[in-house]
């Protein structure tokens, strides 16, 4: 495998390591092939909200596992699962099923085109939506985890339909929207960033998005791939009460299995086949294992709704961990909502981009390996959040603090 993964990011280049093996996860625990143990703060970039091998998804997996695994057809399911998210995301009056969050963000991009019948879309730079040919243009991620250029193999022609914009700043915005003119299909937005380490976007930088894209006949899609249902039931567009026109979906809401799902409003969903003449498709969309996954975590998520404690514990964490750092004159930064969090070595909190880059590398590298010898798995580059679950109770916080003291004695 090319850099001994299925994914660039977990190969570790950024710190200069070497990828880890796991064998097992039960809880916040994740357990390598040399049986040391970890407290996990990446929680598999996302859907592991619950707790690894939560009980109640590993059974209603196994309950599925016995009925097949995949029947190429629809299921009622589907239909659950579906009626769950709309119940908690009703900007997504229609939704589909995908395999992943490239596929939906993909296709809201192709829909997005389709519906208006323009061709440029916009994006930020920093905000990684996936390795869709067309949003690979000054991506985050792994993108800028290995300072990588716009990919090569994705056209010329094809990424110069794409504008990349500084997150967060209204005036840029509005410079490129006059460029453009009328071609403005898209603008697509992690509305609050996961992949450029944890930033969310400033209420009136979003508000000022919708009322561009409502003055221009622009779709907005809001990339909650990693924000939904892991900032707080009803995503990111929840907290700033904002309605998109198209949601992308994944992680959080497959339980672990690979998922993803795009929905917005009825007359632009409609525009799909076999209703409209937009094409998407996928064989194993909608995959009853997956949708059993993500029907019992979602129906757990809803009755506990542990956003406000999660928030406690990241951030409980976070101010140990900053309280310390100044203690030894460190510049350290940090925020969270609900299950995601991030920190970075900068005096104040990075609010795009350009600040990421600014934030000290070789004083994250050194950290990200002092915690990692004391059991503490990190997201191993800058540019990603963390993620924290129900079962960090306060013994693992505690337990966490004590490992990060250590490590930042070490430093
Ligand atoms: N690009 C993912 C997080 N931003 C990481 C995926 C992975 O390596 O599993």
């Amino acid at each position: 495998m090319p850099g001994g993964v299925n994914s660039p990011v977990r190969a570790f280049k950024n710190v200069d390591g070497q990828p880890i093996f796991f064998k097992s996860a039960k809880g916040p625990i994740l357990v390598d092939e040399d049986e040391n143990q970890y407290i996990d703060f990446i929680g598999s970039w996302g859907p592991m909200i619950l707790g690894h091998s939560n009980p109640i998804i590993l059974d209603a997996i196994k309950a599925q596992l016995e009925l097949g695994t995949s029947y190429g057809a629809p299921t009622s399911l589907e239909n659950t699962l579906a009626k769950i998210i709309k119940s908690q995301v009703p900007s997504m009056e229609k939704l589909r099923m995908v395999n992943s969050g490239t596929e939906a963000t993909m296709s809201c991009i192709r829909l997005a085109r389709g519906f208006t019948g323009k061709n440029k879309i916009i994006k930020f730079t920093g905000c990684y939506h996936g390795h869709v040919d067309s949003l690979l243009v000054k991506a985050g991620s792994g993108v800028s985890t290995f300072g990588l250029p716009d990919s090569p193999g994705v056209p010329q022609e094809l990424a110069a339909l794409t504008y990349s914009c500084p997150y967060n700043n209204i005036e840029s915005l509005l410079e490129v929207i006059n460029e453009i003119g009328d071609d403005l299909a898209a603008i697509i937005v992690e509305p609050i960033a996961g992949n450029m380490g944890f930033i969310p976007g400033e209420p009136k930088f979003l508000n000022a998005l919708r009322e561009v894209c409502d003055k221009h006949n622009s779709l907005l899609i809001f990339d909650e791939v990693m924000s939904g249902f892991r900032v707080g039931l009803g995503g990111a567009q929840a907290i700033y009460k904002i309605q998109p026109d198209l949601t992308a979906l994944g992680k959080v809401i497959g339980g672990g299995l690979p998922v993803g799902a795009f929905g917005g409003k009825q007359s632009i969903m409609d525009q799909l086949a076999p209703l409209g003449p937009i094409y998407q498709a996928g064989t194993l969309s909608g995959n009853p294992l997956a949708m059993a996954a993500g029907i019992a975590l979602l129906d757990t998520l809803i009755k506990k709704n542990p956003f406000n404690s999660l928030e406690k514990a990241s951030s409980e964490l976070m101010s140990h961990t900053k309280n310390l750092m100044s203690a030894k004159g460190i510049p350290f930064s940090t925020a969270s909502i609900g299950g995601m969090f991030g920190f970075f070595f900068s005096e104040d909190l990075p609010n795009n981009f350009d600040d990421v880059v600014q934030s000290d590398d070789v004083l994250f590298k050194k950290f990200f390996y002092k915690a990692l010898n004391n059991g503490i798995y990190f997201a191993p580059s800058k540019y990603e959040a963390g993620f924290i679950s129900s079962t960090h109770d306060q013994s693992i916080i505690d337990q966490a603090k004590i490992k990060i003291e250590d490590a930042i004695k070490e430093l």
